[in-house]
């Protein structure tokens, strides 16, 4: 016996249905990850980006860069990541690390190591850890091999006085009301194009941007569980951030979690200067065009600052 055709109406309902089923699905997902989340991560939610510096302007105005100084130990510290806008404008060697001859004369003396992607490296990502390293050159042949030779490679070089002056460093210990250790700081300039892969630091990070244009992508903490830690080294990703928001089938299906994080993105211009909290996982570009020329001024965390849980898995 055949069966009735259905009516009209069936249909609409049942397709009305399917799609409700399906919307129902997908809110319900969603409502268990917002709740999940909400529950495990509250500070990941909305007001993270709201504690944020994100102004995407080059030439935000001065008072701004103040008034970053001024909360900084209350707003800032350990909490969110923050752009001064112009922090180093008037330093030397923003004024005169463009010239590369200079900028070799400079840091003449300065310890220097270059890195360079292992044969078969799927990009040129630059983790030490993970590329070829070498520390017998000097400042001035690292500087020849990036700024003459424009070889893909990133050196970092220790901040020798005459450069900690130049990049008045000492100014970074005021934000951060405590005595820069000159050993722990680095110059690091490199290649257009190169990246810094997603990774996070135990300690405080501010980067003075001196040449060139970096963009920082930057995810709060407590997304550490969207980050495919790796077993050996906890403080790194194995997710291929431009790859997966480049839409990568394969990278997609790896690691699909990756989703539920919050990227923020900042972008640096000579004399801008980046504070990234510890624990706060960030991916750094150079952009194409020129290479890139920064100071790092890193800051141990205080006794009464705690690791973050993700450093424990
Ligand atoms: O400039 C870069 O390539 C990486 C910088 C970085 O990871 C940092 O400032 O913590």
């Amino acid at each position: 016996m055949s069966r009735p055709e259905p009516s009209p109406g069936y249909l609409a309902f049942r397709h009305t249905s399917t799609r409700a089923r399906e919307a129902h699905r997908a809110r319900a997902k969603r409502g268990a990850r917002d709740e999940r989340r909400a529950r495990s991560f509250p500070a990941a939610s909305a007001s993270f980006a709201a504690m944020c510096d994100v102004v995407a302007r080059k030439d935000a105005t001065s008072t701004r860069r103040d008034e970053g100084i001024r909360a900084f130990a209350t707003t800032t510290r350990m909490r969110a990541p923050r752009v001064f806008r112009g922090f180093a404008s008037d330093t030397t060697a923003v004024r005169t690390w463009r010239d590369a001859k200079r900028f070799a004369d400079a840091g003449q003396g300065a310890r220097t190591t270059v890195l360079t992607p292992r044969e078969g490296a799927r990009e040129a990502a630059f983790i030490k850890a993970d590329c070829d390293a070498n520390e017998c050159g000097t400042f001035e042949e690292a500087c020849e091999a990036v700024f003459e030779r424009g070889e893909r490679v990133y050196a970092r070089a220790e901040c020798t006085t005459t450069l900690a002056v130049e990049a008045n460093v000492e100014a970074v210990g005021e934000v951060f009301a405590e005595d820069v250790a000159l050993r722990n700081c680095g110059v690091w300039f490199g290649a257009a194009g190169n990246v810094t892969p997603l990774h996070y630091d135990l300690c405080h990070g501010f980067l003075i941007m001196i040449r060139g244009v970096k963009t920082f992508t930057i995810f709060h903490k407590d997304d550490f569980r969207a980050m495919y830690q790796r077993r050996d080294r906890p403080e790194l990703s194995r997710v291929n951030l431009d790859a997966w928001y480049a839409g990568d089938a394969d990278e997609r299906d790896r690691f699909p979690d990756f989703e539920d994080a919050t990227p923020l993105t900042f972008t640096l211009y000579p004399g801008d200067m980046m504070y990234t909290p510890p624990f706060f996982w960030h991916h750094v570009r150079t952009h194409d065009g020129e290479p890139a020329i920064s100071v790092l001024v890193p800051f141990d965390l205080g006794a009464e600052e705690p690791v973050h849980v993700s450093h424990l898995y």
